[in-house]
């Protein structure tokens, strides 16, 4: 049998070519390169919406009330993001979603900060700074940073309407709940 193996080897070398390793990957089915719509599936356990139809999936956490940074980790364990909120558009979606859970969900993280740099507001998911916002405009004028202790963002219900979710800057401590999103053609997206 070795010998068998060993004139294989030979017949290799010597065919003109020199050795060339062929690697099954021709006929690899479990291959995907070519298949991208394979890879566009939320790979998660958790049941997400496909809110508007688009390529942008969300879980809403309505039980589990986190800080900030466990938020951030749970999203990413079950390979998400915490929210960023590119867009009115995509904010419009999330909040008529969150309406429906009022009055158990008044209150979700998103993974705006400017933890790095005070008034420096970016995605933590994604890097980008703020393109579009929806700071709380009465009362208070929001982001206030109040006691100099408010880096971190979330979205809120300030009055018991569909519209009326604002933005504000909170302790990253405090503990609400919060939404995780999985946007398959972001390419900024860690
Ligand atoms: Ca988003
Ligand atoms: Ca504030």
């Amino acid at each position: 049998m070795f010998t068998f193996y060993l004139l294989l080897v030979i017949l290799n070398v010597t065919n003109g070519r020199g050795y060339v390793p062929e690697f099954p990957i021709k006929n690899n089915k479990n291959n995907t390169s070519k298949n991208p719509k394979k890879k566009q599936k939320p790979r998660t356990n958790l049941p997400v919406l496909n809110l508007g139809g688009g390529a942008d999936w969300y879980y809403f956490e309505t039980n589990l009330k986190l800080n900030y940074f466990e938020a951030f980790e749970f999203c990413r364990k079950n390979n998400m993001n915490l929210l960023s909120i590119e867009s009115k558009k995509e904010e419009v979606l999330i909040k008529t979603h969150l309406f429906n859970l009022v009055p158990k969900v008044t209150s979700v993280w998103t993974s705006g900060t400017d933890l790095g740099r005070e008034g420096h507001y970016i995605w933590l998911s994604t890097g980008q700074e703020f393109s579009y916002t929806n700071w709380h405009p009465t009362a208070v004028i929001e982001p206030n940073n109040y006691n100099n202790s408010e880096h971190c963002i979330h979205m809120y219900q300030y009055y018991n309407a569909v519209d009326t979710f604002f933005w504000n800057d909170h302790d990253c401590k405090l503990t609400y709940n919060f939404v995780c999103e999985i946007e398959l053609n972001c390419k900024l997206c860690i």
